[in-house]
């Protein structure tokens, strides 16, 4: 390693001084402006892991649903997953190394990990529409070429889409083929062939209605829609032409103000859809005849999967086993339904997709979303081999055509990360395939009323928890008190954490009634602001 050359072009993205910053929940994310040196160490690490892991690496900048001024870097790991544990806590202390130590950590890093720097190093990376995306792009391909990696810049893509690029690559092709073109085709041919033998021709079900949240969604949906039009019609709103990234609109708005959002003509009983900032999540809604909005979240969206899912295998006869991972975030009524109704087996884990990413590895078929919307169906190798040579080899026709559509489902779940569009066109599959209007689909179960708040305090670190994050373990009192406000209220749950994504303590409640769950959210509010050291205006 050329520590003076590195010193160098370091020096041209320098750190501000005194400027700390975590690898959180999904990365490195904050005001724009504090993320050069950030970007350019983040190359330098890619480098890095590239080497040690013998493998491409991924980096896609982005802030996801976050403010248009914000942006953010993640490492993608060989097969499409986050970044290893170890390695995020080697992300933080490089991020925060003073300029003049930054070559030392660097060191350090490497001897720690045993990289063998002889090794070569391959870097995909990829970006959203953020006005500040692509100067930040270039300071990700300066640390890579400081460290002579070798890149290849896909410009423009969804976060899910940089996931497949490093899952394609480290898998010799056998995934798919690692260019756009490869996941269009990928996922348009299972998209078709799933849908091929749906009974229904109505336009209602051909057509949805897509925010976009006027973010890098809205580009990658109109590339893909002539590969799947004669199955899809697909309608695109708030397409960047016009508003502001996440402003007012996408799956983040919609979810949490549970409100439809700005920019886009629903018409009553429409089926419409939200994307985040960076396509990774998805939720649909709808306004009944009544002109009452709907939301429904990835809780109902695993589900509709889930269900769908259980009724092939039982078609076809053998005994995978299926497990759906969540959250605390999970609506009670979801869980309650999934174990009660569908009897199939419900796990919870702290929040970050890594954490349902990494138990729904546990399973055959491993359904996991994050009720915010995003989330994915991993098939473990053995299941996904069992599939495919039962479709050869099945004689039953019945049973043939469910292994046909288990395999069609496989090919169409973006294995590597949760995908809005390719949870899309699964969701748009099983739709017609079982002849489900989107009411129908939401009178699975009901909600219960909830509500989510934030609360800023001094320091969320104070705030610790155990039990998937829904007990509070410090500061003392505060789960006595929770548990005493949770005891007024009928149906009733709550819990607090902090977010890895923002400066606050996010507050969880539901309840019987809407009124009831702001009322719960807002004592357990003012509970957090009272012991943890709430800061500015109380709750
Ligand atoms: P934090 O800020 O840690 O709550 C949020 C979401 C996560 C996940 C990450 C990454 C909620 C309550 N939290 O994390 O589910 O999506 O952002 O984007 O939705
Ligand atoms: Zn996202």
């Amino acid at each position: 390693m050329d520590l003076d050359a590195i010193t160098e072009y370091s020096a041209l993205h320098p750190k501000p001084s005194g400027l700390i910053l975590q690898y959180g929940t999904a990365g490195f994310r904050t005001k724009a402006e504090h993320l050069d040196h950030v970007m350019f160490r983040m190359g330098l690490l890619a480098v890095l892991r590239s080497k040690q892991t013998k493998s491409t690496i991924g980096v896609m900048v982005t802030a996801s649903h976050n403010p248009e001024e914000d942006n953010g870097v993640k490492l993608v790991d060989p097969l499409g997953e986050m970044l290893a544990p170890s390695w995020e806590e080697h992300a933080t202390c490089l991020a925060n190394a003073e300029e003049q130590d930054m070559p030392r950590v660097l060191m350090d890093i490497s001897v720690k990990a045993a990289v063998n720097l002889q090794q070569d190093a391959f870097i995909v990376i990829g970006r959203d529409t953020r006005p500040t995306s692509e100067k930040l792009s270039q300071s990700v391909i300066d640390g890579v070429t400081a460290l002579e990696g070798q890149f290849h810049d896909y410009g423009l893509v969804t976060t899910p889409q940089l996931h497949y690029m490093v899952y394609c690559r480290n898998t010799s092709g056998q995934y798919g083929e690692a260019t756009l073109e490869g996941y269009y085709q990928k996922l348009s041919k299972a998209f078709m062939e799933l849908t091929k033998q749906t009974l229904c021709s109505e336009d209602e079900y051909r057509s949805v209605k897509v925010d976009c949240a006027n973010g890098i969604g809205a580009l990658k949906l109109k590339e893909m829609e002539h590969y799947v039009s004669q199955g899809l019609s697909v309608q695109l709103f708030n397409d960047g032409t016009k508003g502001k990234l996440n402003h007012l609109c996408g799956a983040d708005f919609v979810k949490s103000h549970q409100k439809p959002p700005q920019g886009m003509e629903m018409k009553s009983n429409e089926r419409c859809c939200s994307f985040d900032g960076d396509a990774d999540r998805i939720v649909y809604h709808y306004l009944d005849v009544d002109g009452h909005f709907h939301l429904i979240d990835g809780d109902k969206i695993a589900t509709l999967i889930s269900s769908f899912l259980k009724e092939l295998l039982l078609e076809i006869g053998e005994s995978l086993n299926i497990g759906v991972v969540q959250t605390a975030y999970a609506n009670g009524s979801s869980t309650r339904y999934l174990e009660e109704v569908m009897k199939v087996p419900v796990y919870c884990t702290k929040t970050g997709v890594k954490h349902l990413h990494h138990k729904a590895q546990e399973f055959d078929i491993g359904v996991y979303f994050e009720a915010n919307g995003h989330g994915t169906v991993l098939f473990s190798k053995a299941a996904e081999t069992k599939i495919r040579q039962l479709t050869k080899e099945l004689e039953d026709e019945k049973r043939k055509a469910a292994a046909k559509m288990l395999e069609n489902v496989i090919d169409l779940f973006n294995q590597a990360a949760g995908d809005a569009i390719s949870d899309m066109l699964v969701i748009e599959a099983i739709l017609m395939l079982k002849d489900l209007t989107i009411q129908q689909w939401d009178a699975l179960y009901m909600d219960l009323p909830n509500r989510q708040l934030k609360v800023k305090v001094a320091d969320r670190q104070v705030i610790s928890t155990t039990d998937a994050e829904r007990q509070v373990v410090t500061p003392p009192g505060l789960q006595e008190a929770i548990n005493d406000l949770v005891k007024k209220y009928k149906l009733s749950r709550a819990f607090v954490r902090p977010s890895g994504t923002e400066d606050v303590v996010r507050v969880y409640a539901e309840a019987d009634s809407q009124e009831n769950a702001d009322s719960l959210a807002r004592a357990v509010s003012l509970a957090v602001f009272q012991l943890a050291g709430g800061v500015g205006e109380t709750p």
